[in-house]
């Protein structure tokens, strides 16, 4: 997608602070942290939203998950407890129309539920 600021981002066009690559997945740090860990986690693959999901994209949502529970422990944080969060939609607050997962954690948070 050549308007999408996360596949600007997974291409290079666009600088960030990467922690993790691999062939389906792209981690960077938020440029607005909500707390002290805040990381996004990408698939390479434009995909919108969980709402455009199709059903080959399982194993690789699958791998986005497990990639960041190593984020996780690597950060330090998955005995502290953390937070994972993909806005699905405006009306939910979804700004940047890329699956991201957010992994929010290390103390604080500013993000509220609901
Ligand atoms: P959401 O509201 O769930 O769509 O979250 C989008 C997040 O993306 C938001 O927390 C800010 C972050 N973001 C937007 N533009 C950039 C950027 O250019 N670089 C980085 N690192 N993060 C960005």
């Amino acid at each position: 997608m050549t308007d999408c600021i996360f596949c600007k981002i997974i291409s290079g066009e666009i600088p960030s602070t990467n922690v993790y690559r691999d062939d389906q997945v792209t981690a960077f740090r938020d440029i607005n942290p909500a707390a002290p860990t805040h990381i996004l986690i990408v698939p390479n693959k434009h995909i919108d939203s969980v709402n455009m999901m199709i059903a080959d994209d399982e194993p690789l949502i699958g791998h986005l998950f497990f990639v960041t529970k190593e984020l996780a422990a690597k950060e330090g944080i998955s005995e502290g407890g953390y937070r994972l969060i993909a806005n699905t939609g405006a009306g939910a607050g979804q700004t940047v129309f890329h699956i991201h997962l957010h992994l929010l954690g290390g103390g604080p948070m500013k993000h509220p539920m609901g």
